[in-house]
């Protein structure tokens, strides 16, 4: 069978729907990296992708999504009681609600700044603007401080939540190439771990630790004034103080790595954003119920945005035994994709699936492992992401604002190019005469 990697890297987003296609119903078999693949789909999928008895993480990603998206060390990489551990320590920050209002609370007061600033601006990127906003956000909820950069790495006049958030941007938008922007990837990765390295060390030197495990420890760093009036800890000294299943701290460049797992996938949410700008440019009747329908038309806008839109094509595992998939044999070390996007975009599963509808979504939450834009399973147990409240708490905050906001759309290429992984609309959405 032929090694698909090349195919994957330059039909992207296409590449498994086209092989499903030619290949007919069922599973896909192929080869990626040299290794035999079979691609799942389905709610039936879900469960068994997300069973570790099935799929095991350490050695499934490759080193280049490593070193660009994820971080050596990553929580991604991880199985079993480690994983349950570390994956703890993401689900305390991310699944509390009263976190998530508070962040979703920032990026509201930062599109209010920002909305005035562009008001005197003869046009914007709402992709660029929208990373800068909500880096600032996250930031300041995380407790982290902005970077400060030697002059040569961007011009003077560029601020720090600027070339932050392009670092951000940088090491999701070059996992999945080979060209220039991969080796951006990896040297905003490097940049960002080895500063947040250097965070984290002083965070615990100032001897910040959490309640109960240094009894009578020290006094809080100062970092943090919401944990100093009582309030939950910060992200960063959650990671910080965080202790792995065998009562370890984490070394600070893995301690990094975690910390670049709550911010860079925030800031990702500016996809999405730009993807809901594009749906509202293309259905403008949609535009008075998303700005004044309230919480639940905004929930099923940003479900439907995520369904319909190219994000995460799929995830993947090795098969740590041969295993039975409804009589269909995997061998062991056979890699295991689950075909988010295809799933997203089966008619067996939504009618009509390359038409844009978030009534699919009024008054009706999606099934568990119906809708997988950012995997399927339980989070606190499995690999699904931990951030998806947090991606619909600043979809439902970003998407009705925008609604309201008067702007024009200029003549420009909105197209969104499925062979480039990840994708957005070309232009990045470029706006005049916000008011
Ligand atoms: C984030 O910053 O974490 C959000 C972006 C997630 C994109 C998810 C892409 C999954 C890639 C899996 C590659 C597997 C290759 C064998």
């Amino acid at each position: 069978m032929l090694d698909n990697t090349l195919p994957l890297l330059t039909q992207g987003y296409a590449w498994l729907p086209d092989l499903s296609r030619r290949k007919g119903p069922g599973p896909v078999r192929t080869r990626l990296l040299g290794k035999p693949v079979i691609a799942l789909r389905g709610p039936a999928a879900v469960p068994f992708f997300y069973d570790e008895n099935h799929v095991r993480r350490r050695t499934a990603l490759p080193e280049p999504v490593l070193s660009t998206l994820f971080g050596k060390g990553a929580v991604h990489t991880l199985d079993g009681e480690e994983h349950r551990a570390r994956k703890a320590v993401f689900t305390s920050l991310l699944k509390d609600a009263a976190n998530v209002t508070a962040l979703a609370q920032r990026v509201a007061d930062e599109w209010e700044r920002s909305r005035k600033e562009w008001a005197g601006r003869s046009q914007v990127t709402l992709f660029d603007e929208v990373s800068v906003l909500i880096t600032r956000a996250v930031y300041a909820w995380a407790g982290v401080p902005l970077t400060e950069y030697p002059e040569d790495v961007a011009g003077p006049a560029d601020d720090e939540a600027r070339r932050t958030a392009r670092d951000l941007v940088a090491m999701v938008d070059g996992f999945a190439t080979a060209g220039p922007r991969h080796w951006q990837a990896r040297r905003a990765r490097q940049r960002q771990e080895e500063r947040l390295a250097r965070l984290i060390e002083q965070v615990r030197s100032a001897g910040h630790e959490p309640a109960g495990h240094e009894p009578g420890g020290h006094e809080p760093a100062g970092l943090d004034p919401a944990e100093q009036a009582g309030g939950p800890p910060s992200v960063i000294q959650a990671v910080a103080a965080h202790r792995e299943a065998d009562g370890r701290l984490l070394d600070p460049r893995t301690a990094a790595v975690e910390v670049l797992n709550v911010l860079r996938p925030t800031v990702a949410v500016t996809w999405y954003t730009v993807f809901g700008a594009h749906a509202l440019h293309r259905h403008p009747e949609l535009r008075e119920r998303l700005a004044s329908d309230g919480e639940g038309y905004a929930r099923a806008f940003a479900h439907e945005v995520r369904r319909f839109y190219p994000f995460a094509p799929f995830v993947a595992g090795l098969a740590p035994s041969d295993l039975d998939w409804h009589g269909v044999p995997i061998k062991e070390g056979t890699l295991v994709l689950l075909d988010l996007y295809g799933q997203n975009h089966d008619p067996e599963l939504w009618e009509s699936p390359y038409t844009f509808d978030p009534e699919r979504f009024t008054g009706r939450e999606p099934g568990r492992d119906e809708l997988v834009p950012q995997g399927g399973g339980d989070a606190a147990e499995g690999h699904r992401c931990p951030g998806e409240d947090v991606t619909l708490a600043l979809l439902t905050t970003l998407l009705p604002r925008l609604a309201q906001l008067d702007f024009h759309v200029p003549e420009q290429d909105l197209r969104i190019p499925l062979h480039r992984m990840p994708t957005m609309p070309r232009s990045g959405f470029v706006m005049t005469d916000v008011r």
